[in-house]
């Protein structure tokens, strides 16, 4: 088995930057990457198994039923990319049709990732993969060094892209062109826009798993940043804004309070929101357009039961299913 995993140091600085620079601003916010800590990770996995959250069961089950053509639609590659792989589950079905001889795997949870990536590279005796514990959205330039050379396919599963503003997914996306490099390509997978009560039982699941995944935030905050959030004092609220074409995901502060995070004081009004994050939802062709924008062309689009997984090239060639 080949295997490496390079943790870049950084991650603990900015947890600190990030969460007092949001804090401080109005209206108060705290970027979602920092959902991710053990127990974070562990949560979101079970939110992925509750009923009302569907987005991870559709795209493993359009992933199965289109995986030939999609492997055909790609064709051979090197080597496949994958931002934010987190517990490298779904990666496993591209690795077996697509035979390259290189994984790189990037995430902000290097702990989670690197036993995620060691059990992968165990089952795959003849790849070669590289697990990059990093803040990928800010550090993706240090990542350049650790591709190999030949033809790569960036792999953006889950939606993720959806917890990014069009403008800032645009400049992902151009970015993700330095991963891909010459003769690149991208298959992404992101949520559709459809009816609003759907969408607000995903993200207000009966079992609460989505609430406590909003709540272990703050939970975090004490453990990393010695705060002293009463995580009792916040509420779980999300809703879809069909304005904006997005789930919000906020804590709302139940009571006049005043919190001490790395030692500097916040104070909270009875109702202020702690925006935690943006899940943006969009229609196929709204993404053609955002990922036009940032140098893609659309090559293949599959779609199942609200769920859209489009591949991109720098080619004009489309193969709809
Ligand atoms: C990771 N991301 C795509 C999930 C989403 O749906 O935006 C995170 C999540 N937040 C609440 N539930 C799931």
């Amino acid at each position: 088995m080949t295997f490496r995993f390079v943790e870049f140091p950084s991650a603990g600085d900015e947890l600190r930057s990030e969460v007092l620079a949001g804090l401080a601003a109005s209206p108060k916010s705290i970027p979602p990457k920092y959902f991710y800590d053990e127990i974070g990770c562990r949560l979101f996995e079970a939110i992925c198994l509750q009923p009302e959250y569907a987005l991870t069961r559709i795209e493993q089950a359009l992933m199965a039923s289109k995986l030939p053509e999609i492997a055909a639609a790609i064709g051979t590659i090197e080597c496949i990319v994958e931002p934010g792989a987190g517990d490298c589950s779904k990666v496993r079905a591209l690795i077996d049709a697509l035979h390259p001889d290189h994984l790189v795997v990037l995430d902000i949870a290097g702990r989670t990732l690197a036993t995620a990536a060691t059990s992968l590279a165990g089952n795959h005796p003849g790849l070669q993969v590289t697990a990059l514990g990093m803040d990928f959205i800010h550090a993706l330039d240090e990542a350049q060094s650790y591709l190999p050379p030949g033809r790569r396919l960036v792999y953006y599963p889950g939606s993720s892209i959806g917890n990014f503003s069009p403008v800032e997914a645009t400049a992902l996306l151009s970015r993700y062109s330095q991963l891909a490099g010459e003769d690149g390509q991208i298959l992404i997978g992101f949520d559709l826009k459809k009816a609003p009560d759907l969408l607000h039982r995903a993200y207000n699941d009966a079992a609460g798993v989505t609430a406590a995944f909003n709540l272990n935030l703050l939970q975090r905050l004490n453990r990393e940043l010695d705060a002293d959030f009463d995580p009792g004092r916040f509420r779980h609220y999300a809703f879809y804004n069909p304005i904006e074409g997005r789930i919000e995901m906020h804590l709302i502060s139940l009571a006049e309070q005043t919190v001490s995070v790395a030692g500097q004081r916040f104070h909270f009004h009875l109702g202020e929101t702690l925006l935690t994050e943006h899940s943006y939802k969009f229609r196929c062709d709204e993404f053609v357009a955002i990922a036009a924008s940032a140098g893609w062309h659309l090559k293949g689009e599959w779609q199942q039961d609200g769920f859209a997984l489009q591949l991109f090239d720098q080619a004009n060639e489309t193969v709809r299913g």
